[in-house]
């Protein structure tokens, strides 16, 4: 299945982030997961994204996401193709070992789609994150992903999906 989407790009905006947001770092055997968190929505919006940095001590890959706010949830990757941002769903995220991925806005990221409520600034979105290690074994991590204001980040994008 060929799923790719149009993103439209705004500008940057000086938005300064205040008050110091919390930093969570969760250790669970080899994975690393470091400051989650999640684009807040207005309401009626229906997909959002959710951002961290991801490092694996022994190459892995997430392979699935959940979170109990969200219908599913998709790990997406954004490429530029003949000018324009394309988003599409990828079926897993490499974790080479010991090098730092990072899900951010204009990135790799994960796309919580159908949202059951509007989220907003300084709430905290459970997501589930499901890893395969190299020996084929599965574990899953859950943590906790701040919400930021919906303009949060070095850039604006606004997802189409
Ligand atoms: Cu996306």
């Amino acid at each position: 299945m060929k799923h790719s989407t149009r993103a439209v790009l705004f500008g940057s905006i000086g938005l300064v982030l205040g008050g110091g947001l919390p930093t969570s770092v969760v250790h669970a055997q080899e994975v690393t997961i470091r400051e989650p968190w999640v684009r807040g929505t207005v309401r009626g919006q229906k997909a959002t994204g959710a951002f961290m940095q991801l490092t694996a001590t022994e190459s892995a890959s997430l392979v699935a996401v959940e979170s109990p706010v969200a219908g599913s949830v998709q790990i997406h990757e954004m490429k530029m193709e003949n000018d324009v941002m394309k988003m599409r769903a990828i079926p897993k995220l490499d974790l080479p070992a010991g090098k730092a991925v990072e899900l951010k806005p204009g990135g790799y990221h994960m796309m919580l789609m159908d949202l059951k409520q509007p989220l907003k600034k300084g709430e905290a979105v459970p997501i589930r994150l499901r890893f395969e290690a190299k020996d084929k074994t599965f574990k899953t991590i859950e943590i906790k992903a701040q919400v930021r204001e919906l303009g949060a980040g070095p850039e604006r994008r606004e997802h189409k999906h």
